[in-house]
């Protein structure tokens, strides 16, 4: 009964239909089936195709962020029962997201945050256009291990290296790591700045964000 009910969750997420996602999740808690072992034996185990897909050419960005969105829908529901019986999903390192001053292009970075979330980080999402006191003062109140900025133009990105800056008057850098992306951003610009990691798409971030964490 269960296993059926797992399989038609990772096919939501494999189609990207939130609607059909959150609807299994409702049906799982009415139905008694653990929370945890629907997220991870149901809508998990799809990400993990949306990503197989994307990575060998079959799905392309639109699939991903709708497999993000079902999966998000899912944990909407989710989450807070397994909160409720006392359970934590296995969090895997926290994460202070934004894009940085200046910059209000968001959908990257949304992207970033939903597939860093449905992989098993704890995903703090500080917006956009975030001064870089604010993602100092964010990473220190959440304990944050790793901070990833967003930039998406020429002018903004230099204020990824302000950001590291200020870690570093903060007094957080070396309990820090720091990831960047956005078009113009690069490995290059990420070695001059002195950034920890640099993904090109949101599927890398993840590999990026496991590496980091030692995973
Ligand atoms: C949509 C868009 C906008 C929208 C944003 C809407 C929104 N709510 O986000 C609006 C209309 C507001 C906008 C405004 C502007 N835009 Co604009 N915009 C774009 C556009 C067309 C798409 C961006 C996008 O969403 N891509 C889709 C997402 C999924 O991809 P992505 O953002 O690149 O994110 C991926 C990766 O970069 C990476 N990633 C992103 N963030 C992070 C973070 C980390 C930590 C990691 C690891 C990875 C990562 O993973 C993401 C997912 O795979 C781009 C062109 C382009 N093709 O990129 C121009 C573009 C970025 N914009 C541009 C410009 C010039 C502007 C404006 C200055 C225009 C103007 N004259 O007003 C303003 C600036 C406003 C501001 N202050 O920020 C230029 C930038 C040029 C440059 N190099 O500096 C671009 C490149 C267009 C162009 N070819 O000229 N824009």
């Amino acid at each position: 009964m269960s296993e059926e009910l797992f399989k038609q969750m990772a096919q939501a997420v494999i189609d990207g239909d939130p609607d059909q996602a959150q609807a299994l999740a409702q049906q799982s808690l009415d139905t008694g089936v653990d929370p945890l072992e629907a997220i991870n034996r149901g809508y998990t185990a799809g990400m993990d195709v949306v990503g197989e897909l994307y990575s060998s050419g079959e799905y392309f960005l639109p699939d991903l962020i709708l497999g993000g969105e079902a999966m998000k829908a899912a944990l909407a529901v989710l989450e807070p029962a397994l909160k409720a019986g006392g359970r934590q999903r296995k969090v895997l390192g926290t994460i202070v997201l934004g894009t940085v001053k200046g910059d209000i292009h968001e959908i990257g970075k949304a992207l970033v945050g939903s597939m860093l979330s449905a992989n098993g980080f704890q995903v703090y999402d500080l917006g956009i256009d975030i001064e870089a006191d604010e993602f100092a003062a964010r990473a220190r109140e959440h304990s944050a291990d790793i901070v990833a900025l967003s930039a998406l133009l020429t002018t903004t990105m230099l204020h990824q290296r302000d950001v590291i800056e200020h870690l570093v008057e903060a007094g957080l850098r070396d309990r820090v790591k720091v990831m960047v992306g956005g078009s113009p951003v690069t490995q290059a610009w990420a070695d001059q700045i002195g950034a920890d990691g640099y993904a090109e798409d949101a599927a890398g971030a993840v590999t990026v964000a496991k590496r980091l964490m030692g995973i």
